[in-house]
């Protein structure tokens, strides 16, 4: 806020911006997860296990409460001939302006998310939401045909090939941006094993400071430590390097209440000991243990 460029940006909303910001968090001090507002670990949890399926609809979300996703597959859903409701156009901006509409768009959701929920052929068409991240970590789409899963060889590169400078995951896919709604946030990963330890590296192109990132340091915290416990080797650090790092202009306000408050000891992560495979893993066998943290503070997304 004191320090970043005034920027314009896609939502209309603004921000403070800096470009290339880093943090470093050594997991063996606790899991990094902010203890000055509540983060619903829940929720980040839920969607990890789904990108980890290689699952790309929200069905499974929406399964475990997971709303996170949802605009996005009611986005196409709205544009299909199937849809004969209200005019949802732009429904982001106007629910966000127009209470009356709010309502509106409330009801058509909830609709929406019951009908993917019950009716499991409505689910296949329209839950869909096609080249994220499951599809890209799992199945890949090669040229010749057949796919590419990146997570199960980054495991086996680390098990059998741990000092490779070429541990990898990619998400960032030039032929999809251009059809792509939210083109991958999270670019690119890399993973590094020194003195048995194992550490991540992730780079995220565009960084919401005060929504979007707490989830993302929890969520690839998590990652590390699911692929470290796969892998038979200590969780080191993960280190957190931002492109475009912003503040939007209506979180100021936000910021400035969450950085007055004072933190309290991180929490541990229990994984449970006798799962061995990150596939394996369910909601159960995860869990933070003393989670100790300050209240939510609401903020409106950009959209
Ligand atoms: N954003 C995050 N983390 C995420 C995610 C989105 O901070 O995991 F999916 C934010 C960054 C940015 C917006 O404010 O969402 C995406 O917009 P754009 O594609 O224009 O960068």
């Amino acid at each position: 806020m004191d320090e970043g460029h005034d920027k314009e940006d896609r939502t209309g909303t603004g921000t403070k911006s800096i470009f290339g910001a880093q943090m470093r968090f050594d997991l063996s001090q606790g899991f990094p997860i902010l203890t000055t507002k509540k983060v619903p670990f829940d929720l980040i949890k839920s969607e990890l296990l789904w990108f980890l399926r290689g699952d790309t609809n929200i069905r499974f979300l929406l399964q475990h409460h997971n709303h996170i996703w949802d605009e996005w597959a009611f986005a196409n859903w709205i544009k299909s001939p199937d849809y004969q409701g209200l005019d949802m156009t732009n429904f982001g901006l106007r629910s966000q302006n127009d209470p009356n509409f709010k309502e509106e768009y409330e009801a058509e959701m909830a609709k929406f998310t019951q009908k993917i929920v019950e009716d499991e052929a409505f689910a296949q068409k329209y839950g869909n939401l096609g080249d994220v991240y499951g599809a890209q970590w799992r199945h890949w789409q090669k040229r010749d045909g057949g796919f590419i899963d990146q997570i199960a060889q980054v495991i086996e590169q680390i098990k059998t090939n741990p000092d490779s400078r070429r541990l990898l995951v990619t998400a960032w896919n030039p032929e999809d941006i251009p059809t792509s709604a939210l083109p991958p946030c999270h670019v690119l990963f890399q993973f590094y094993v020194a003195d048995r330890k194992i550490s991540l590296q992730l780079y995220q192109r565009s960084g919401d400071m005060f929504l979007g990132v707490p989830f993302n340091i929890a969520s690839y915290s998590l990652l590390l430590s699911l692929i470290a416990r796969e892998t038979g080797l200590e969780v080191g650090e993960l280190i957190h390097t931002l492109g475009d790092a912003h503040i939007y202009r209506n979180h100021f306000e936000q910021v400035k209440e969450l950085l007055a408050r004072s933190p309290y000891e991180s929490p541990t992560l229990w994984l449970n000991p006798a799962k061995t495979k990150v596939a394996d893993f369910t909601m159960d066998d995860i869990k933070l243990r003393s989670y100790r943290h300050h209240g939510t503070i609401k903020a409106p997304v950009a959209v």
